[in-house]
């Protein structure tokens, strides 16, 4: 599954994350479109730096992937972090432009797609995020599906999200995922949650209450020579959710305003998160950063787990 990197690749991998491939240590993958497109500095600042403890406290090892200068980086130095927490003009690469943004030199932030990618290339099986894309609302007219979706069923890496924004079709993207045959799994509870609420109103696909469970699952779909990823969907801790009713309003808002604006392409998710934190007076991005916090901690359990 794991394709090593071509020794022209303009890659560099973190002193930490060298270590631990070379001792076995479990190993979680972040992504970088978060820190530059999801949230606002210095919450996003802090959101990164806090999944990187929480992961190292769980007894794995963090690796955020970013194209920073033309290379591609597996695992960043606190410094790297900070500096691209701070960067106003990063590209937000998908599978579509990260070799673009290699070649060209540029500085792209990783989306769930291109995070798969590098983490594939790294030998990292597991990845925590906050949300994936997936397809939009109006989708029939836009034709506005999310390359992660696509991505998922290519690439063998456990993505840990907290299920699908609302801003999105939900029904739909979980549609397409079964499609592409993704493994849709809920920890711990029988519906699929969204994002900043634990209930979309839709039952979970599947249901897995442990790590253990989930790497076990893992290994019979390697054992059958399975290839491609699996979702793993975790629900926002419940003192940290925003109920779907409320929500609803605020989306319903933000998604009019960029329709107004005239909003399209790869801009429409970094728009209308940016919406939805102004609407909400900020409280959607304290839940955003609570539940990738608790995204990270069960990645490093599963993490921890495909090693016993
Ligand atoms: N959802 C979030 N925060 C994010 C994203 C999605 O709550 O930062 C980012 C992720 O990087 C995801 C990308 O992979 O948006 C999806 O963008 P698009 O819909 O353009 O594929
Ligand atoms: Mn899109």
């Amino acid at each position: 599954m794991t394709r090593s990197a071509s020794p022209l690749l303009p890659m560099r991998t973190s002193a930490e994350v060298a270590a631990a491939k070379e001792r076995g240590a479990p190993i979680v993958a972040l992504e970088s479109t978060i820190i530059t497109h999801g949230m606002p500095y210095p919450g996003n600042l802090d959101m990164a730096r806090s999944v990187e403890r929480i992961i190292r406290e769980q007894g794995a090892v963090p690796a955020t992937i970013a194209v920073i200068d033309g290379v591609l980086h597996i695992g960043l130095e606190d410094a790297e972090l900070e500096a691209l927490s701070k960067t106003e003009g990063a590209m937000k690469v998908s599978r579509a432009d990260i070799a673009f943004a290699i070649a060209e030199r540029r500085t792209g932030a990783t989306t769930v797609a291109a995070t798969m990618i590098g983490a594939a290339r790294a030998g990292i099986k597991v990845f925590a995020t906050g949300g994936i894309g997936g397809v939009h609302r109006g989708a029939e007219e836009s034709f506005d599906i999310s390359a992660d979706l696509e991505e998922l069923a290519r690439t063998g890496v456990i993505v840990i999200c907290a299920g699908a924004k609302a801003i999105l079709d939900i029904p739909k993207t979980l549609e397409v995922l079964e499609t592409r045959g993704v493994p849709v799994v809920t920890y711990d509870s029988p519906v699929f949650p969204a994002f900043w609420s634990r209930d979309s109103g839709l039952a979970s696909p599947l249901t897995l209450n442990s790590p253990a469970a989930i790497a076990n699952f893992q290994k019979v779909r390697d054992q059958l020579g399975i290839d491609g990823g699996m979702l793993i969907a975790n629900p926002v801790p419940k003192a940290d959710e925003i109920p779907r009713d409320e929500m609803e309003i605020y989306i319903a808002r933000a998604i009019d305003n960029a329709a107004r604006d005239e909003i399209t392409g790869k801009a429409v998710t970094p728009y209308l998160l940016d919406n939805l934190f102004h609407l909400t007076d900020g409280r959607s991005l304290k839940t955003n950063i609570a539940l990738v916090e608790n995204n990270a901690r069960l990645a490093a359990e599963i993490a921890v787990a495909m090693i016993d």
